[in-house]
């Protein structure tokens, strides 16, 4: 299957996934209650690039057959997706709430606190968080070996030493001028943590070799700084239409950039060389690489 189509039948695994593993919005029952559900949902379905997910569906894929543990099928990393891409969203609606990065459109919508309200948007992103692990541990109990490691990887890069610390250190150096070593470390930890992490969920779902591991968790972490890189050149470059969130927002937050301190130029030639140690990280692993290389490239030329 071509790039394109096989990256269609990813997302559309995900959606399908997402469908049946969020919690219903009906307002009566074991499921209930409703409002909190709606709006978990309706950032969830909002769309996104889903790369997260699709990294792990495809990172699964890779070892099919070929791991040194029992392999399973890509089918049985359809919750581990869905887990990363709820933690995902909670980040998304919790960074746009006042108190952050206080703002009014994600994924071409209005942002969750504007669409129901503050107090629901908080609401929504932590049910978001929490069903992240709950999808772990109820899908992954055998061998239980797997489930914890999949709880331990995906507890470790949402936490304080990585996702929410990249976080806190974004947020401080706003109006700052950072250093290269700090903005390294708030990509490495806001972006490319979640990012690494998908690939090592996957990785270990398909049955990969602890070698195997670090090398998908080394070509994750290159992804996600190129990724952090072309997001910065996209917020200074595109228009808010086209990337269905503020454009322009990092500049006016004083936030602590690529773009703003080694300008485009330098920050399109990082972007090209991170990218190039992500697909020079896949070599030597196992399986039909081709589509996560065409996903890393695709992710290297993306206009939103
Ligand atoms: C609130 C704990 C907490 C963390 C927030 C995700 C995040 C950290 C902040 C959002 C702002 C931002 C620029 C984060 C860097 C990571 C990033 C580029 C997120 C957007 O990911 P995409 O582009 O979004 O994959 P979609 O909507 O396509 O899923």
């Amino acid at each position: 299957m071509e790039f394109p189509a096989q990256l269609s039948a990813y997302i559309a695994r995900v959606d399908t996934g997402i469908e049946s593993l969020l919690p219903a919005p009906v307002s009566t029952g074991p499921r209930g209650p409703a409002r909190i559900h709606t709006a978990m949902r309706y950032s969830l379905q909002a769309g996104g690039k889903r790369l997260r997910p699709v990294l792990v569906l495809a990172a699964a894929d890779l070892f099919s057959g070929t791991g040194a543990k029992p392999s399973r099928s890509a089918v049985a990393a359809l919750p581990a997706a869905v887990a990363i891409e709820c933690l995902h969203t909670y980040s998304l609606i919790h960074d746009d709430l006042p108190g952050m990065d206080n703002d009014d459109l994600r994924r071409g919508r209005p942002t969750a606190h504007k669409q129901f309200d503050e107090a629901t948007a908080i609401l929504a992103g932590d049910a978001l968080l929490t069903h992240a692990f709950a999808l772990l541990a109820t899908h992954y109990r055998e061998p239980p070996a797997l489930g914890l490691a999949l709880i331990g990887d995906l507890a470790a890069a949402a936490g304080s030493q990585q996702l929410i610390g990249g976080q806190m250190e974004d947020m401080l150096a706003e109006k700052t001028a950072p250093t290269n070593a700090q903005l390294e470390f708030i990509h490495a930890n806001k972006t490319a943590a979640m990012i690494r992490t998908a690939l090592t969920l996957g990785g270990r779902i398909g049955g990969a070799r602890d070698e195997e591991l670090v090398r998908l968790g080394l070509a994750g972490e290159e992804l996600g700084v190129a990724f952090q890189i072309i997001d910065d050149i996209l917020d200074a470059t595109a228009d808010t239409a086209t990337l269905g969130k503020t454009a322009g927002k990092d500049l006016t937050a004083g936030k602590a950039t690529f773009v703003g301190l080694h300008g485009l130029e330098k920050s399109r030639q990082f972007a090209q060389a991170h990218t190039a140690a992500a697909l020079a990280a896949l070599q030597g692993l196992p399986g039909d690489k081709s589509f996560l290389t065409g996903l890393i490239a695709s992710m290297a030329s993306r206009t939103k």
